[in-house]
């Protein structure tokens, strides 16, 4: 009957809804650690050797619910990359936040990007991601260009400020900056497993960018 069928869609409805909502957080969860375990194979072994069972069982979850969330693998580098680029554009908003005077963000930018080369899995897996990019078929965000920017700009402002020379060209400075950055970050992953990329960093601002006084 009419009462019985509002009824029981009513009962039906009230549950189903709150499932919904209990669903997706649970998707979410699931997605979140299938990308950590994905992150955590692409830094450890590389894409080529990694496979969508490895990533699954790394998730303790079945390929199936990897497949669920990603099309194939190329598409968890994808989002891995894309990750990595999120974490460095949060570590960015933070020093830009700071209030720093110019040269200061960009050594205090710096420091925290080593950091997190050492220390973040997404963003150890994002930096090898980059150096295979050649063998991914994904169209991964294109490296080094965000970081070149924001250093273009950080060295136009010391520049205003009389904090470098007023004939340095910022642009070069900042791609100088970004080369030496990414060099001290491969031969401190290739010689040390990362340990003494803190001090090479130290070493490559205490060089490139002028100390004040
Ligand atoms: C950074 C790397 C390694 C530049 O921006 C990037 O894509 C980077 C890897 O892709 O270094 C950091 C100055």
């Amino acid at each position: 009957m009419a009462t019985d069928s509002s009824s029981r869609g009513a009962r039906a409805t009230a549950p189903r809804h709150k499932d919904t909502g209990l669903k997706q957080e649970r998707a979410v969860r699931t997605r979140g650690q299938v990308l950590d375990a994905a992150a955590e194979a692409f830094a450890t072994k590389g894409f080529p050797a990694v496979t969508v069972l490895d990533v699954a069982e790394l998730a303790g979850v079945t390929k199936g619910a990897v497949y669920f969330h990603f099309a194939n693998k190329e598409a968890l580098a994808q989002a891995v990359a894309e990750e990595f680029y999120h974490l460095l554009e949060v570590i960015k908003q933070d020093v830009q936040d700071s209030a720093l005077s110019p040269l200061d963000a960009v050594r205090e930018l710096l420091v925290r990007t080593a950091l997190a080369f050492r220390d973040d899995t997404v963003v150890r897996a994002g930096a090898r991601l980059q150096i295979e990019r050649s063998l991914i078929g994904a169209d991964l965000p294109m490296p080094y260009l965000g970081y070149t920017e924001s250093l273009t700009s950080w060295f136009q402002q010391a520049r205003d400020e009389g904090e470098v020379p007023a004939d340095s060209d910022p642009g070069v400075t900042a791609r100088v900056l970004v080369s030496a950055f990414f060099g001290a970050q491969h031969i401190s992953w290739v010689l040390n497993d990362r340990a003494d990329i803190t001090d090479r960093i130290e070493e490559v601002l205490r060089t490139v960018v002028p100390r004040a006084g």
